[in-house]
Order: C-alpha cells, then structure tokens, then sequence
C-alpha cells in the first residue's frame, strides 16, 4: 500500500472523515497513526531483540520530560522526509502547516526536563535498551502571554487534542499506596496504606536514527482504584472513597512550574512517589518475569535518578526487598545501591529538595522507617558523617547520594563543586562515587531538524556520517578559509534570520533588520541567569547611541524569550522592565532600526527551534558558579552563533573547544565571585566605580521606561544596590566592553562566519549521544544491542 492510501485510510477508519471534510487537525492525526505504524515495527523488533539478549535495561526516571512537538522527529529519524512531503503534495496538504499544528508536549519546566529528552533520542539512536519513566501530565508547563508587559499564566492544555503517538496500556496498572499505618510481626512490617491510586502506563516509542532501534517512554497517569473505593463505599466510609477518588483526579493533572524548589507541598511529594513507585514495581515486575534470582538484579537493571525528585526509589526498592522478598536490610540497602545512580543538577541551596520528617511520615510511614534504616546503617559505617535526617526534615539530597554507586554532576565545573560544597563530606568519604558527565544535545533536533540550510550545506560538504558521529563536523574547519564556502555559511545564517523575521512580523507585528546582529537570551528568568544585567546593558547601548547618534553603531536586535514562575516576583519585574524597556526604545526614531528588542511570549521548545538557528550571539552570562551546566549554550554554539559568557558550568569546556578566540568571555570566575561576596558593600562600590551603570540604574529608578508609575522599578534598583547576590553590578563594565568588542568583530563579516564556523565544527564532542556512551561505560555498564555503535 502506498502512504497517500494509508493516511486516506486513516482518516476513514481512526477518524470519521473523508479527505473533502478533514480539518488540518484531522490530516496530521491521520498522518502521525500513519508514522507511528512505522515506529511499531522498530519497536517490536528492538524488543523482541532485547528478550533474546537478555541484556541491562537502563530506566532513567525523571519528573520531567520536555520533548516537545514529535511529528518531525518522526519524519526525520524515520528518513522518510520525502516520502512524507511528496505524499502530502499528492494529497494536496501543506507540509509546513500540518507539522505546526502539533502543540508542544511541555512536560518539563527547561534544562532538566530537555536533557531528558535528548537522553531518550541518543539511548534509542546507540541501541541501549532503556526505558524513560515519568507523569503524563493533564497541564504541562502554563502558557505565557504579556498583559501591558506583564507576565499572565494559563493552564497548558495539550491533551485536549488527541496524543496521537502513545498506546495505553490498561494491563500495566499498579496500586501505589498512601498514608496508613505500619504493623510489626515478628520482625517483619506490614505496611496499610489509608489510600490507594492506579497508576496507569502510556507508552510512547522512541525511535533512534534510522529506525534502527526503538525504546519507550513511559507516563504514568493516575486513576481512582475502583475496587478499594468500593469498599470503602460499601463499608460506609463514603468520605475516604471520594477522597481517594480526588487524589488520583489531582496527582498526575498538573507539572510544577518551579524550577528551584518551592519545597513543603504535599501534592508534589506525592507525584514523586507515585511515579517513582510505579516505575520500580513495573521495572520489578519484567525483571521477574526472566529471573528468578532478586539478588541478581543489579547485573539487569540500572536506574538513573534525574535529580532528586525520584529519590524516594532508594527507600521504596529497599521496601519492596525487605517487606515483600524477605532480603536482610542490611543486604537489602547495598543490592538497592547496586542498582541505583542519581545526577546533581543544581548548587543553588533553595533548590535542594527536603520534606519535613512530619509529612514523610504521614504520607509514606514505612519509608521514613526505611529512610532511618538507612541513615542508622551509614552512621555505622561512618560514624560523625552527614545526616539524611536533620531538623526534621529528610534531606533528598544526602539520601539520594547514599543509597546511590555513583553520583555525577552536568559539566566538569559543576562536578567540582559538587565536590567542593553541597556534599564535600560525603566526597571525603565516597571519594569515588562523584564523577562527571558533560551534558550533550541530540545533533537530530538541534541542528538536522532545526536547521535545514545548514544541515543541507554540511551534508553536501562532508557527507550525513555527522548526524549519528558529530565528531565529523571537525571536517568542516578546513573551510574556515574557502571563501566560497563561507559565503554559503553565511547565506545559511541568513536565510533563517530572514525566515525569523518573517515569523515576527505574523506573529507579533515587528519585522527585523536581517543584517542586525541577532543577540539571543532564551531560558528560564532567573535572577541568576541575568536577564537584567542583558538588559541594563542594552540600556546602556541605547544611551549612547543616543549620545552620538551619527557614528557607525553595529545595529542589533535583543532578543528574549522565557517564562518565570508564577511565585517568583523579582523574575517577574525583570520581565516587566524587558517589556517596558522594549516599548520605549522601539518607538525611539532617534536609534531606530539599529536596535530593537523582542520578546515574543510563550518560549518553548518550538520557539527555541525557531530563534537558535538565526542567533548570531548566545547570551550566556549567569553569575560564574551557578549555572551546573546549560545545554542551550550547546544548541547555539552549534548552529553558529558565538557566545558571550562567563566561565560557567559548560560555557568553560566549549570555550576550550571552540578556542579563546572564538568566544566572548567575560566577568567574575566561580572562585572570585565567591571571595568578592565577603566584601562589605561591593555592590555599591560597584555601582559607584561605573558612570554607564549609574546612568542606567538612574533613568530606571526615576520611571524613565514607565513614566505613569514612576516608582515601578524602586525595588528592584533598590535590591541592585543593596543586595545584588548575583553580582550584576560587579560584572556590568566587563560585559559592557565585551559586548563592544563583538560589535567591532561583527563588522567583518567574513572574519565573524569563520569564528561561527569554527563554533560549529568544534562542537562535536557536545552529542549527547557522547554524554550517553559516558553514563553507559562509567555509570550503568550497558551495551548497545544493536553492536558496534558504542565503539
Ligand atoms: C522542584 C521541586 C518542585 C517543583 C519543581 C522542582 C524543579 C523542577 C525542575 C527543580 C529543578 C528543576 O530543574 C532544574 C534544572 O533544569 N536544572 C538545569 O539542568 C540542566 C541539565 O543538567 C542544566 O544544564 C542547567 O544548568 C540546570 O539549571
């Protein structure tokens, strides 16, 4: 059958429709059941594959999962892009069109949740057999609009409209238990929980390069357990059969929007259990279907712990051990940490989860019982050694690192300070168990899918060997100086800057200056991040633009783009000031087109899509220290922008690939901003060294950018002057003068696409499919069952 008949097919019998009445919704459904037949014949070879070779499964389980739109994934990972256009031409359907009606999966919050996506795409292109387990959330990440420059949220509602790449599986469903009492017998617990919710399985396959290997992402969604309900019911207890009816309508309907922990909600610990749960009882369960030895199941099974949130595995596989498989505790804890491995993702100390002993032991009673175990068995061990138990609260932190054999940190900076700081102890102690994993980004979306020009001038130099090997791309440094070849760079770079400013003008009425400098800063808005520091100095640029209106300005546009938490009120008045900020110097005819900003609303995966491959200067300018490693510094470097950064997380280990030539650094390193904290009154000091920024901070504070409420930003001045942790005052002059510096570079052309190109072809070592091979060889000890690829 041909793919015309089989999508017509699909719109008749999954749909209802005939190709006369299908809506653009009813074409790309048809199209994605089409596709995900596709994928189902990958998968069941890769998994009846795995059941011969019996091999180690890893599960990375992770609260977050930010895949964003699949359709094109698909296409591409399936290589079936011209069978798929040509199809759609016959069927007289616009391609462009049908692939942007899918909404964005924004089931993560950034950084973590995206790295987990990459992870799947490199697991399923090397041919590891593993599993990803997380919630499959009602409401991912809210959306974002602006209300007179304000940040306004709404509930994200993805899963109105059909997912139509999952399979649910109503015969993987487990009973995850909450609350109740713990019996004692004899020496052994009995655990009766007061309430009880189905977890229920969707899988999605994850389908590698080629087709050649296919995993599954696994979402748990819960559901009232009927049978518990009714009796309850029938015992009378009408309140306790509603409420646990209630639980399950709330635990997988919402993701959390912070991304620092706004810790103490029990709604969130317990999504954390019930996934948690639900993944090792279902990992348990395949694994005793093959073997009959438990003790054995660190040679089959690695699970990966992306960041604390899934700690609670630690004392729930030690539960399942001691209370259901009669394994000693003190065989129980070192069989459970065989298995177990947890990756840091953060220093910053508000971001480290805790519960309060309290509350863990009136949701899950027998695991703070285990959780004392395990803190008594390693104060043995080690006596005087730091506490999983402290003030009353469980540290998730300090228990995710005991019950784990390995701990990693997310770039060679952050590994050591991961050593230096939140667990220096427990490194004197387990001084093998922290090592480093550089994170990496799947070359598949961020420069194949993301970038077609650039892709298509690659491929027709080196050849396609790049997308599965990225290393490839050190061919390309050879034509840093062919002339022609740089033209074509060039012309790359500047067809997407076209195409973005084509997109801003639909969608937010503003055109740009192709020839200006794109200048992007996409993320999370944090006040470590500093947005604001961006923004003071595109203030400051303004300022003497203004000053000197007649000299030869390079023209640029600022572009940002990034949500805040709905809690975090200084983010949000950075966001405010952006908006405010950009109102007024847009409308300015003095500077003009030589500097605009924009912030289109709503960043997400799609956005970044669009925004990375027309960026000429990656903003990467956290306080040094603080940023564990960023991994859209990666997406960018790649596509050929330059950066400009602080020696920070990854932003190190790409300036020492790219070169220091081809890299703007700048500012305060990690051990100077440690030693400049302790200064009484640097801030001030700083403010007072720096006439630009005083300027700055002045027009602010006096209302020039909100001349109807004067007083708008007094806070947030006022918090620059007398607090400023983040030390955006102290790096200001030094980003000033560099961001001149790259004004100065951008007028040669020629010589700025060299560097840029030089960024692309150094950034092979960045594949995630790299940073896998690492957590494989050093962390899991998995193979690839395809063979061969993890050479
Ligand atoms: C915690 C509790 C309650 C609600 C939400 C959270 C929470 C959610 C996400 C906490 C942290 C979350 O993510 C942190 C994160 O994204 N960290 C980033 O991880 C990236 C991948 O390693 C790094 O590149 C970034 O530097 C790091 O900030």
């Amino acid at each position: 059958m041909t793919m015309k008949t089989d999508i017509l097919n699909r719109l008749k019998y999954s749909l209802g429709k005939d190709a006369e009445n299908a809506s653009t919704y009813d074409w790309r459904i048809a199209l994605s059941l089409v596709l995900r037949d596709q994928m189902v014949e990958t998968w069941f070879r890769s998994t009846k594959e795995t059941y011969a070779a019996s091999p180690k499964r890893v599960y990375y389980l992770s609260m977050e999962f930010l895949i964003g739109r699949l359709i094109e994934d698909m296409i591409s990972n399936l290589r079936m892009e011209e069978k798929v256009k040509a199809t759609l031409v016959e069927l007289g359907q616009d391609y462009d069109t049908i692939v942007h009606d899918e909404p964005d999966a924004a089931l993560g919050n950034g950084g973590l949740g995206r790295l987990a996506a990459c992870f799947m795409d490199s697991l399923a292109t090397l041919g590891i057999p593993a599993f990803g387990y997380g919630i499959r959330y009602e409401h991912g990440l809210f959306e974002q609009s602006f209300a007179q420059g304000q940040q306004v949220e709404k509930p994200e509602t993805w899963l109105t409209q059909r997912h139509a790449w999952e399979f649910e599986r109503p015969e993987s469903q487990y009973r995850i238990g909450f609350g109740g009492h713990v019996d004692h017998h004899e020496g052994k617990a009995y655990w009766h929980p007061g309430e009880v919710v189905m977890a229920t399985a969707y899988d999605t396959p994850v389908v590698g390069w080629n087709g050649d290997w296919g995993n599954t992402l696994r979402l748990w969604s819960a559901q009232p357990a009927k049978e518990f309900d009714l009796e309850s019911f029938n015992r009378g207890d009408y309140l306790a059969a509603g409420r646990s009816e209630a639980l399950a309508r709330t635990i997988s309907r919402v993701l959390y929007p912070d991304d620092t922990t706004e810790s103490g909600k029990e709604l969130r610990l317990k999504q954390e259990y019930f996934f948690t749960a639900a993944s090792i009882m279902d990992l348990l369960r395949r694994y005793l279907k093959d073997h009959d030895d438990i003790r054995a199941l660190p040679d089959y099974v690695a699970i990966q712990l992306n960041d604390t949130h899934p700690a609670i595995a630690g004392p729930e596989l030690v539960r399942i051990l001691v209370d259901e498989h009669d394994i000693p505790m003190d065989e129980a804890i070192p069989l459970a940490r065989k298995c177990l491995a947890y990756t840091n993702h953060t220093l910053l100390p508000e971001a480290l989860e805790r519960w309060s002993e309290h509350l863990m032991g009136r949701i899950l009673p027998r695991h703070l019982e285990i959780i004392r175990a395990i803190e008594h068995a390693h104060q043995t061990e080690f006596p005087g050694s730091p506490r999983i138990l402290e003030n009353g609260d469980v540290r998730m932190g300090e228990l995710a690192f005991i019950m784990a054999h390995k701990v990693n940190g997310v770039s060679a900076l952050h590994t050591d300070l991961v050593k230096e700081t939140v667990f220096a102890d427990l490194h004197r102690i387990h001084p093998t168990r922290i090592i480093n994993q550089t994170n990496g980004i799947t070359p598949r979306r961020w420069l194949y899918g993301c970038n077609p020009s650039l892709r298509h001038l690659i491929t027709d130099t080196i050849g396609e060997g790049w997308v599965t090997d990225l290393e490839q791309l050190t061919a390309l440094k050879s034509k840093r100086d062919d002339a022609a070849f740089i033209e074509a760079f060039t012309a790359s770079k500047r067809e997407n800057k076209a195409n973005l400013s084509n997109w801003t003008l639909q969608t937010m009425g503003v055109s740009l200056d192709p020839d200006a400098m794109f200048d992007v800063q996409i993320k999370r808005i944090h006040e470590y991040k500093r947005q604001l520091m961006n923004l003071l100095e595109t203030v400051a640029l303004w300022n003497d633009m203004r000053d000197n209106p007649n000299a030869d300005w390079t023209p640029r546009v600022k572009i940002f783009g990034g949500k805040a938490a709905p809690g975090y009120f200084v983010a949000k008045d950075i966001i405010r000031l952006i908006n405010d900020v950009a109102a007024v110097i847009n409308a300015d005819e003095v500077t003009g087109d030589k500097l605009k900003i924009v912030y289109p609303p709503n960043y997400n995966v799609t956005m970044a899509e669009r925004l990375i491959p027309a960026a000429d200067l990656s903003e990467q300018i956290s306080t040094a220290g603080k940023e564990a490693s960023g991994t859209g510094n990666m997406k960018f470097a790649l596509n050929g922008a330059l950066t400009i950064g602080t020696l920070d997380g990854a932003n190190v280990e790409i300036r020492e690939h790219v070169g220091s030539e081809n890299f703007f650094l700048f500012g305060l390193t990690a051990q100077e901003v440690m030693e400049r904290r302790t200064h009484h009154g640097y801030a001030r000091a700083a403010i007072e060294a720096s006439p630009r920024l005083q300027r700055v901070l002045g027009q602010i504070a006096e209302g020039r950018f909100a001349p109807h409420d004067p007083s708008r930003y007094h806070g947030l001045v006022g918090m620059l002057y007398d607090h400023d942790y983040f030390l955006v005052t102290c790096d200001f002059d030094s980003y000033f003068d560099t961001q001149r510096r790259a004004d100065t570079a951008y007028r040669n052309p020629a010589n700025w696409a060299a560097m840029a190109l030089v960024n692309t072809a150094s950034m092979g070592w960045f594949s995630s499919d790299r940073t896998i091979k690492g957590y494989a060889r050093d962390i899991w000890g998995a193979e690839s069952v395809t063979k061969a690829k993890l050479g």
